[in-house]
């Protein structure tokens, strides 16, 4: 590991802000969740202590609760499960990997809100509308929709996604020899079912699940593939029911208490952030180990001693 908490390998692909995905073969990849978290579009200098683990976690919890809606691309998450050479790596990765099958990734992100906040509520405060979908009149930011709502957005390489339209999906999906309308109404009919289904089980543990943002390939077959990690707090808005007060922005389940702390310390929001106090840290890791084990239903210690003994 370098100070940054990057692993280092011939096979290293590319890093996100919090996470990092390798090479493993010529037809799967690794994705390892770090400790990083971000913050005003800002990764933070001080890491929390097992939260790349608590969003792995969450992710192999909802791989397994979604897969009859749809295939993905979970093949592993035992370090046992990688070639000889990842062999030094067990310990490092051991409850933050996912073993993935390489896709064909779809190039726009897959988003469905439920409530409006975000670029939902400010496109909407805007035109009257979220990707195209005009919404009834006299919203408030945060309210819930009547029903959720299907808004892709592009995938942008820097800086922020872009809503588009269904229509505009429907052309960054074409290929040759593929019927991208019957492709973008298959992403738009899983997305729904996705939301629906977490929305609901989020709700039965006192969570709201705002919107998510889901990432989906394509299989050598052409069957359309659930990929990335999947309804963690850092791919979707998590907020509290007891606290659900709409007519302005909500607190978010994970991040409120180091946004509060931020807003706080002076700090102009540009890189690099301020290093966290080590209360703050505590206080944000206790947050991201109670998401986990409301929405799971298991203890977080449960989770980390069934990984040590998965082989
Ligand atoms: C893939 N990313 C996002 C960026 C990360 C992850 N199954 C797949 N097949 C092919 N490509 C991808 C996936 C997945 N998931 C995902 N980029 C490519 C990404 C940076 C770091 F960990």
């Amino acid at each position: 590991m370098t100070a940054t908490g990057t692993f280092t390998s011939a096979a290293f692909i590319r890093s996100g802000k919090v996470r990092d995905l390798y090479a493993v073969d010529a037809d799967r990849l690794l994705l390892v969740a770090s400790d990083r978290i971000s913050a005003y579009d800002v990764v933070l200098p001080t890491p929390i202590p097992d939260k790349g683990k608590v969003l792995t976690g969450l992710s192999r919890f909802w791989f397994a609760e979604t897969a009859r809606i749809v295939p993905n691309h979970l093949v592993a998450t035992d370090p046992g499960s990688l070639p000889p050479t990842w062999a030094g790596r067990a310990a490092e990765l051991r409850g933050r990997m996912l073993l993935c099958r390489r896709l064909q990734m779809l190039p726009v992100e897959v988003v469905v809100r439920g409530y409006l906040a975000g670029g939902g509520w400010k496109d909407y405060a805007a035109t009257g509308a979220v990707s195209g979908i005009r919404l009834e009149p006299g919203l408030r930011e945060g309210d819930r929709l009547a029903a959720p709502i299907f808004t892709p957005s592009t995938k942008a390489e820097s800086g922020h996604d872009e809503p588009i339209s269904f229509d505009t999906l429907v052309d960054l999906l074409a290929a040759p020899g593929r019927d991208a309308g019957e492709l973008a109404e298959g992403v738009r009919d899983v997305a729904l079912r996705l939301y629906a289904h977490a929305a609901a089980a989020c709700a039965g543990a006192g969570i709201l699940l705002a919107d998510t943002k889901l990432e989906m390939g394509l299989a050598g077959d052409g069957t359309l593939v659930l990929a990335d990690e999947v309804l963690t707090p850092d791919s979707s808005r998590f907020w509290d029911a007891a606290a659900y007060a709409p007519g302005g922005p909500q607190a978010s389940f994970d991040k409120q208490y180091v946004r509060d702390w931020l807003d706080r310390a002076a700090w102009d929001r540009t890189d690099p952030g301020p290093a966290l106090p080590e209360d703050v840290v505590s206080g944000i890791r206790a947050r991201y180990v109670e998401a986990f084990e409301r929405i799971t239903g298991a203890t977080f210690a449960r989770y980390l001693e069934e990984d040590v003994i998965a082989r």
